[in-house]
């Protein structure tokens, strides 16, 4: 399942850097964005996840996200997940980069985590940005900013909107000095993140993708592994402590 030439790169590596997307959940019972089975009742998420829809559909903006909040607390960290945390052990320098906002690697017990779309369970003002710790399930009247009226909603990034420009430097910092960088469970699609890759593969990473299905980013990587990342990732771990025993 993997070649000499990862776990020797891998055996000789200081620096580690893997960016995530809603595949490495779908074991924990997260809904992906993508794929033949949709999200949300039939809607696209490039519809729903965007400046325009919380503007002017709130009510189907705050369903679609109480929904998911309802669903999101519920579920746990899976074997994905655990993996990468014993992963983290084993290099110098190691950095998680998640496009998910589920919270599931901080769970798990990642340290190094970046999430780069924010998590679904803060809520913030919509104008102001003024941080509430309240999560809203169900809304009938949208709750208003204490500080400035306007509506909150949950801190997370929606198409349009600039990521947090700290983050995505962290991000971009950790792609491009890392020796080793792995894509798992992302559909590669969506900007910037689906750039992160292609910047550690510019600056000499070995490059290398887990997923269940190709992506555009396939043809690209030095190495694609074909399966469940719950599954392959675990092997990986076990790999990695037999190569330094
Ligand atoms: C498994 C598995 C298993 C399943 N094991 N694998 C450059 C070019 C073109 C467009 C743009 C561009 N730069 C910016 C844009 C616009 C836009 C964009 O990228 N659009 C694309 C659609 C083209 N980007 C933005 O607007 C971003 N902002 C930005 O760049 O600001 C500056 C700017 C603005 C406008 C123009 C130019 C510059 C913001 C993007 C925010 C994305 N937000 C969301 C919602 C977050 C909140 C929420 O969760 O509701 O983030 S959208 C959604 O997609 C979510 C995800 O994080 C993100 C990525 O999805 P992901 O993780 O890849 O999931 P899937 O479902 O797509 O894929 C799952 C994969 O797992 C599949 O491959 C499966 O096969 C696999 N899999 N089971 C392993 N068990
Ligand atoms: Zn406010």
């Amino acid at each position: 399942m993997f070649s000499e030439k990862l776990l020797l790169r891998l055996k000789h590596s200081f620096s580690v850097t893997v960016l995530t997307g809603a595949g490495i959940s779908a074991e924990s019972g997260v809904p992906t964005f993508r794929g033949k089975d949709g999200l949300w009742n039939n809607y696209k998420v490039e519809d729903i996840a965007t400046v325009n829809a919380f503007r002017n559909n709130s009510k189907l903006f705050w369903d679609f996200y109480g929904w998911r909040r309802k669903l999101i607390k519920d579920v746990k960290p899976n074997l994905g997940h655990y993996a990468l945390v014993d992963i983290e052990r084993f290099f110098q320098d190691f950095y998680l980069i998640t496009q998910n906002v589920d919270n599931l690697h901080i769970s798990a017990g990642s340290k190094n985590v970046i999430e780069l779309h924010g998590n679904i369970m803060r809520t913030k003002c919509s104008e102001c940005g003024t941080p509430y710790d309240e999560t809203f399930y169900e809304v009938t009247k949208i709750p208003l900013c204490q500080k400035c009226s306007a509506l909150t909603r949950p801190d997370v990034v929606l198409f349009g909107e600039s990521l947090n420009a700290k983050l995505l430097q962290r991000a971009q910092e950790a792609a491009a000095q890392c020796e080793v960088f792995f894509s798992i469970g992302t559909s590669s699609i969506v900007e910037p993140a689906a750039s992160l890759p292609y910047m550690a593969k510019g600056n000499g990473a070995y490059l290398v993708e887990i997923n269940t299905e190709k992506t555009s980013l396939s043809k690209n990587v030095d190495e694609f592994i074909s399966g469940q990342s719950g599954k392959v990732l675990p092997l990986l771990v076990m790999m990695i402590e037999k190569m330094q025993s």
